[in-house]
């Protein structure tokens, strides 16, 4: 009876094969799992130190940003060519369309232009990034708006609406930051001249001034009738300060952006290729120039 034994211990060790080889397949997968958790992370934890590190934070700027003095911030409803502009200003050179996908997060790079070097930021119109946009208005030298021109009938309300939150920022109305206003998409048949366009702001201002002014005077006599005739002289005085600082232009004349202390240029532009480009042109010596004065 010695036969029986190997040919169970044939068996055993064959069993044993089978469990080592379904073993060492359960620890490769248990492996391949863990290694693709930990990818995943890694992943999200650089691409969260990459928003950090552009600034695209809602905890603000990071001090080198913070200290610059050549910043270019470019904003403007979604879909009007910001993120188009910011491409062809910093790849001058680069062949390609555009990018085509609405971009989720803020741009920011430098870039050279003629000889300046300029610090661009390209802000989604979006209301969601208006916390971006109030960090990096205050330290603009200058503010490319870009409206596309085909499209600003339809949209004018928000368009005027973003104008009027970018020229009543405290700190652009203080350093007078010049604006250069961008009628882009010329080269659509449906686009209105930039005289066209900067009457129909002028306009859509005038009448979101007059309803601003309206909601500021009623929010201030409720707050003179609420807090009676012995304090009302001082709080009337400083719901008056709230109300200048957020007034644009003349009181009592239709707006105009002439009557602002911020220069403003309003020029047309096409950014896509094979079209009159005369408008870049245009946009990198108003940059050149608005980082020289
Ligand atoms: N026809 C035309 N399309 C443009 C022009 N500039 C940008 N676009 C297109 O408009 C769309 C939105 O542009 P994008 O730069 O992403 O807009 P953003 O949301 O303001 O950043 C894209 O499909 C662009 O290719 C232009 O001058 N003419
Ligand atoms: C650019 O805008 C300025 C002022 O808004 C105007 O005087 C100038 O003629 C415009 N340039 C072109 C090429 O349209
Ligand atoms: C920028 O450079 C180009 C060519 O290098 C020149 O034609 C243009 O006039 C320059 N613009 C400014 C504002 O310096
Ligand atoms: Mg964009």
């Amino acid at each position: 009876m010695a036969e029986p034994t190997p040919l169970l211990q044939a068996a055993g060790s064959g069993g044993t094969g089978l469990y080592m080889l379904l073993g060492t397949l359960l620890i490769a997968l248990i492996g391949a799992l863990v290694w693709y958790v930990l990818n995943q992370q890694s992943a999200a934890i650089s691409s969260q130190s990459m928003a950090l590190a552009s600034g695209n934070s809602i905890h603000g700027l990071t001090s080198a940003q913070r200290k610059r003095n050549n910043a270019i911030v470019v904003v403007g409803p979604m879909g009007a060519g910001k993120t188009a502009l910011w491409t062809r200003l910093r790849f001058p050179d680069s062949a390609t369309q555009p990018e085509t996908q609405t971009s989720m997060s803020v741009n920011s790079a430098e870039a050279h232009i003629n000889e300046s070097k300029a610090y661009l930021v390209d802000i989604p119109g979006h209301q969601k990034y208006r916390l971006d946009r109030d960090s990096y208005l205050p330290m603009a030298r200058g503010i490319i708006f870009v409206v596309d021109s085909a499209r600003v009938t339809e949209t004018v309300r928000t368009t005027a609406e973003l104008i009027y939150d970018v020229l009543a920022n405290k700190k652009v109305q203080t350093n007078e930051t010049p604006m250069l206003l961008l009628c882009n998409k010329q080269d659509d048949p449906m686009a209105l001249s930039n005289t066209r366009v900067k009457a129909l702001l002028e306009d859509e201002i005038d009448k979101l001034r007059a309803s601003r002014q309206a909601g500021l005077d009623s929010l201030r006599d409720a707050h003179v009738a609420a807090s009676g005739a012995a304090a009302g002289g001082d709080d009337d005085d400083a719901a008056a300060d709230e109300r200048t600082s957020d007034f644009l232009g003349y009181d009592g004349k239709k707006f105009s952006f002439e009557d602002l202390p911020n220069p403003i240029q309003i020029n047309e532009s096409s950014l896509v290729l094979g079209h009159d480009m005369s408008g870049l042109e245009l946009i990198e010596s108003w940059v050149a120039d608005t980082l020289h004065s």
